[in-house]
């Protein structure tokens, strides 16, 4: 007799199990989870602005040869993040972190703010926040959420001039905030993998080093990615739906 495949609701049913018998979550976002609530992904149809690919913008190269032009970028997708809200994939999301408290790690790629702004608390940002600015002269972090900004490039009180304080192509990830994202990933029984291309190094290492661990690998995507063979389950479709379900006890 052959084995019937399982349907996607006995694989929801197993990760609802898996879910509820874990102590200690972690999970990566990426920019799918920030997909149904209008922030273009990176990788997908419809993610690019004025024919560029976001590899052409998101590079320090890009940023030094036309630092107006790379500004002119962000400050287009700051203004379509303020009008956009977060989904319940994020507000699923911050109600598992107020379940499960210190036992909960979210580990997030994305910098648009969204899951701040569902109420998750405790975000490790490995690739920055779009609402931050690092000024290259004094080297001050700091938080602005003006839209449109005034003047493109923009200035530091300090006269030099501001990048966006994100991570780009070549650039390390901010180590401490890196490290904890690592001890996470170490130190869970369930790894949630959530709407990300898992292409981009290192972040998409996290999940192979969780299973390496001993966590179990879920992900969720619309799409098969790289992980989705190594995975112990794939759901397949919408964060914003799936994850509601999941967290369901
Ligand atoms: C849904 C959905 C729905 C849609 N529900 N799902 C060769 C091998 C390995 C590594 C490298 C290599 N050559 C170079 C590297 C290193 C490089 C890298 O990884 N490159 C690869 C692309 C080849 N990495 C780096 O450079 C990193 N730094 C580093 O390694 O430091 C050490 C070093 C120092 C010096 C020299 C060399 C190394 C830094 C990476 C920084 C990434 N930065 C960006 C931009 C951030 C700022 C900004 O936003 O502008 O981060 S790039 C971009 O990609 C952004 C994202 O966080 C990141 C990941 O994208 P993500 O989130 O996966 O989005 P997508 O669009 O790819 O996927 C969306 C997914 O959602 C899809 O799968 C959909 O199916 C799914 N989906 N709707 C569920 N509703
Ligand atoms: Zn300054």
């Amino acid at each position: 007799m052959t084995p019937t495949q399982p349907t996607a609701q006995d694989q929801l049913a197993q990760a609802r199990a898996w879910q509820r018998d874990s102590s200690r979550v972690t999970v990566l976002s990426g920019a799918g989870t920030s997909a149904e609530s209008g922030v273009p992904t990176f990788r997908g149809p419809g993610g690019l602005w004025r024919d560029f690919k976001p590899e052409q913008l998101a590079t320090p190269e890009a940023f030094h040869s036309n630092p107006k032009l790379c500004w002119e970028w962000y400050d287009w997708r700051r203004s379509l993040i303020a009008q956009v809200k977060p989904n319940l994939g994020h507000f699923a999301l911050a109600q598992l972190e107020q379940r499960l408290q210190d036992s909960f790690t979210l580990i997030t790629q994305n910098v648009d703010g969204l899951h701040n702004r569902a109420g998750s608390q405790r975000i490790l940002k490995i690739h920055g926040d779009i609402w931050w600015t690092l000024c290259l002269s004094c080297n001050r972090i700091q938080s602005d959420f003006r839209v449109p900004l005034p003047d493109l490039p923009p200035r530091c009180s300090c006269g030099g001039m501001l990048r966006p304080g994100v991570v780009w192509f070549g650039e390390s990830l901010p180590t401490l905030t890196w490290e904890q994202a690592r001890k996470a990933a170490c130190d869970c029984d369930l790894f949630l993998i959530i709407g990300t291309s898992a292409v981009v190094y290192p972040a998409a290492s996290l999940a192979p080093l969780a299973q390496s661990h001993g966590a179990r690998l879920i992900e969720i995507n619309m799409e098969e990615t790289p992980l989705s063979g190594s995975a112990d389950l794939s759901l397949r479709g919408a964060s914003g739906e799936i994850l509601p379900q999941l967290i369901d006890s």
